[in-house]
């Protein structure tokens, strides 16, 4: 230990760090001294990038002093903190979520104004961190964002993919896979610590071995990598809060064999380190249907156990582990994390050599499990065989966990061997293997679903015997957005047009947006609304103008469905809509000049490997260019399917729906977020009363949502009578007819084949019922048109939605956790 602490040796390193002057003279003067002395251009030589990283750097400058901050506050704070542990996290850009979060919006731009810089042209240049799949990533985002905005300290920990979710093309329709190199460029928002790296070990194999007489047992692993921290700034909303978000990176413990080298086998000596920087280096795209692969693992073990252990060499070396239930409690995001329930048991009990009954008390109230699925190919389970490969300490202690548990289920209910069988935690059919749903349900204090119904499924059908046997574990916390993305900077005339009726305090407050209700009846309120509406039209107009060269027609309803493609989110039962529309009017059974003119518009990935989703996008974009090309139907039916929907996308698609598409068969939806993004921004649902769904029927009232199709219970109901598809399309001549027309290959330049397996797995197998609730979705769709005939009625609904909704902030989900699960006091 030095005799001078650091920073002793200069008072100015004594005293508090601060940011740049806040004025335009001081934002251009720190602008410039960025440009100039971290890129190392002059302006006049500055490319759109130096300028991009100059102006990021300037707005992270003035968070800078806060950040610091809260480090050693959180550093020194002896409170219980939440470490949030997710395998994804949907980011979204970061300038402007940043630069709002300072306050400094009209200095940052009237500063670039002085230097000749159009502040839109620095918000373009940003590739967003894609680090994520779909709503289960995004979530995580939205979550860190509100624990920052409520003062709540918390660690975000997280892959930093080199490669986040693919780049979607269309080539003839179909879905073609682009790299994502979001890094290709640098990101000014990350901050390297390589001296603060981990070692992470794998493989090998086990042993007992004699400790002073008690026997103990100790992993002999085979290999390891490094993880390098890489930290975010997570800033609260205009409350001089900034979390930390640390995502790893893997690297090589040595990077190449120099003896190899020299002897010219290139490839040979870097392969180790190829190999272990690959764990990092892409987000798999499956989601809901794991893969079960070696490398997935690997990057599940990776980041856990170096959040674990970060965690743990952040507490004072005295620190007595009995008491690590006071000091963190970490959230499991879905499954991915839980190799984190054996890590920490090793650790406690090999490493700080606990007793194994002791280390399983504090286990149990160190983590919270929560589900995001009901889907049963979506329940992550790992084969014995790698595990016992990869982690073979570990494979033991979770047999020793299930044995005991087991031990405990014969107590409490005598030897029911077919309820021990469904609840042992090793399952061996097909395939001996460790069912991480389980483990994390026995490891977890609570055990959370991510919206009322999805909670009360997952009670009552995918784990009963468990919320039998752990009364109290199970609860719900409905999912949230954040408001400061998803209304305040996303739609900001509808914030403006908020702010001025009610005040700026909804920002971080939703509930507030009850106080619209009245101005619902004001009629000035109303048309200055659907102006909002209609400009948003024109700005997302502008987007898909500049980004695929396509144009959205005036007058139309926008009819919005983004979300990922997957079969029980029935983008099908839209498109059979759509399909049942055209072939009306050119049938000439309906007039065009009676449809109400509509705009249909998909974004949606499919992860590569799931073949039917990939032939529904191949059959949207076949349907799109059918429709949009035909006379008869122009200026009536327009169909558009943006490529490579995503964070920034949506920040722009959103604010300007009318129709929000939530058609997921009931009881397969675990909650939808977009559900709650379009309403908070004035688009009225037409869905079924699955996930959220439900919770956003109940509170904007059945007036202001266009319901439709069977309950949870009714789909049961049909399932036992036996769901023979063919019959509801033999009953529906509507139904038949669109059918038919796909199946003519009307769509498809009159080959029959190419879309026969959509045609025919949709008739004979149809397993999230398309074919069932498509009367009713016709019939309700005919109710949209009605209702959107009188704007002014849709204008007062669209306003009582986002009055409404202001229970979906991300801000509540998070008081929720805290209140249920966390029990974590606020750190002032
Ligand atoms: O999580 C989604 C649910 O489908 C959605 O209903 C819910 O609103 C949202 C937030 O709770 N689930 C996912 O997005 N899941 C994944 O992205 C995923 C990714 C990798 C996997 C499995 C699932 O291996």
């Amino acid at each position: 230990e030095s005799a001078h602490p650091l920073g002793a040796t200069h008072p100015l390193a004594l005293a508090p760090v601060t940011g740049p002057a806040s004025s335009v003279d001081g934002f251009v003067r720190q602008f410039l001294r960025n440009l100039n002395y971290e890129r190392g251009v002059p302006l006049s030589a500055s490319t759109p990038n130096d300028r991009y990283m100059a102006f990021a750097m300037t707005v992270r400058d003035y968070l800078m002093a806060r950040w610091l901050e809260d480090q050693k506050r959180q550093r020194e704070a002896q409170a219980k903190g939440v470490a949030y542990l997710s395998a994804e996290y949907l980011l979204g850009r970061q300038l402007d979520n940043n630069l709002l979060a300072t306050g400094l919006s009209e200095i940052a731009t009237a500063a670039m104004e002085t230097c000749g810089i159009d502040i839109d042209d620095l918000r373009a240049q940003e590739v967003e961190p894609g680090l994520g799949n779909g709503g289960l990533g995004r979530l995580a985002a939205c979550f860190i964002d509100s624990l920052a905005t409520l003062g709540v300290p918390n660690t975000g920990y997280g892959i930093r993919y080199e490669y986040g979710i693919f780049r979607q093309t269309f080539e003839d329709g179909q879905q073609v896979e682009q790299p994502d190199s979001w890094l290709r460029l640098g990101s000014p928002w990350e901050f390297p610590h390589p001296e603060a790296a981990r070692t992470i070990s794998f493989g090998g194999h086990t042993e007992t071995y004699d400790d002073e007489g008690t026997e103990r047992s100790r992993w002999v692993p085979a290999w390891n990598v490094l993880a390098v921290p890489y930290n975010y700034m997570v800033p609260g909303y205009l409350n001089g809060r900034v979390n930390t978000l640390r995502l790893w990176s893997a690297k090589a413990t040595n990077s190449f064999d120099l003896r190899v080298f020299n002897s010219g086998d290139y490839e040979e000596a870097v392969r180790s380190q190829t190999f272990a920087e690959n764990i990092s280096k892409v987000l798999y795209p499956e989601d809901s249907t794991p893969q079960g692969k070696e490398l997935r693992l690997q990057q599940q073990y990776f980041f856990v156990a170096a959040s674990i252990g970060d965690f743990l060499a952040s507490l004072p070396a005295d620190f007595d582990p009995a008491n690590l239930p006071d000091r963190i409690i970490f959230q499991l995001n879905d499954t991915h994390p839980v190799i984190g329930v054996p890590e920490l048991m090793r650790v406690l009990v090999d490493e700080k050599k606990m007793a194994w009954e002791d280390a399983w008390g504090i286990t149990q109230k160190c983590f919270a499990y929560t589900c995001h699925t009901l889907l049963p190919e979506a329940l992550e389970v790992w084969s014995v065989d790698l595990l016992g490969r990869l982690l073979p300490r570990h494979l033991e202690i979770i047999y020793r966990i299930n044995d005991e548990f087991l031990v405990e289920v014969r107590e409490r209910f005598g030897d029911d061997e077919m309820r021990i069988r469904n609840m042992s935690i090793i399952s061996e059919f097909p395939d001996r293997s460790v069912r991480m749903a389980f483990l994390a349900t026995v490891a977890g204090a609570k055990v959370n679903g991510v919206a009322e119904l999805h909670s009360q499924l997952l009670r009552e059908k995918v784990l009963p015997d468990f919320n039998e046997f752990y009364p109290g574990k199970f609860t719900n916390v409905t999912n949230g957005v954040t408001p400061r993305r998803f209304v305040r900077l996303s739609n900001p005339g509808l914030s403006t047009l908020i702010t001025e009726a009610i005040g700026p305090g909804w920002v971080t407050d939703l509930e507030r947006l009850r106080e619209l209700e009245t101005y619902a009846e004001d009629t000035q309120f109303r048309d200055a609304f659907a102006q909002v509406k209609a400009a948003n039209k024109r700005r997302l107009g502008d987007v898909l103008r500049a980004r695929d060269g396509v144009e959205i027609s005036d007058g139309h309803m926008l009819d919005v469905m983004v979300k990922r493609l997957h079969e029980y989110k029935r983008q099908m039962l839209k498109l059979l809509h759509i399909v049942t529309e055209y072939e009306g009017i050119v049938s000439g059974r309906v007039a065009a000049s009676d449809v109400q003119p509509r705009t249909f518009v998909f974004g949606a990935k499919a992860a590569p490997g799931y073949v039917m989703a990939k032939r529904i996008i191949h059959l949207i974009n076949a349907v799109g260019s059918v429709v949009n090309d035909d006379p008869r139907v122009e200026g009536r039916l327009k169909v558009l399917f943006p490529p490579n929907y995503n964070v920034t996308l949506a920040e722009r698609l959103i604010p300007a729906a009318d129709l929000s598409e939530q058609i997921s068969l009931a009881g397969k939806e675990a909650s939808g977020t977009g559900n709650m993004k379009f309403a908070l921004n004035g688009a009225l649902t037409i869905g079924t009363d699955d996930g959220a769904n439900v919770e956003i029927r109940e509170l904007v009232g059945d007036d202001n949502f266009f319901l439709f199709g069977m309950s949870e219970p009714e789909v049961e109901a049909l399932w036992a009578r036996g769901y023979k598809p063919a019959e509801f399309y033999q009953a529906d001549d509507g139904l038949r007819r669109a059918m038919d027309l796909i199946a003519s290959g009307a769509f498809s330049g009159g080959d029959k084949t190419v879309f026969e397996p959509i045609v025919s797995n949709l008739l004979y197998d149809d397993r999230f019922m398309v074919l069932a609730d498509y009367s009713s979705y016709i019939a309700e769709q005919a109710k949209v048109d009605a209702a959107y005939a009188d704007q002014d009625a849709w204008t007062r609904s669209a306003i009582l939605n986002v009055a409404r909704c202001g229970f979906f902030s991300s801000d509540r989900s998070m008081r929720d956790y805290i209140e249920r699960i966390w029990h974590t006091p606020p750190v002032i």
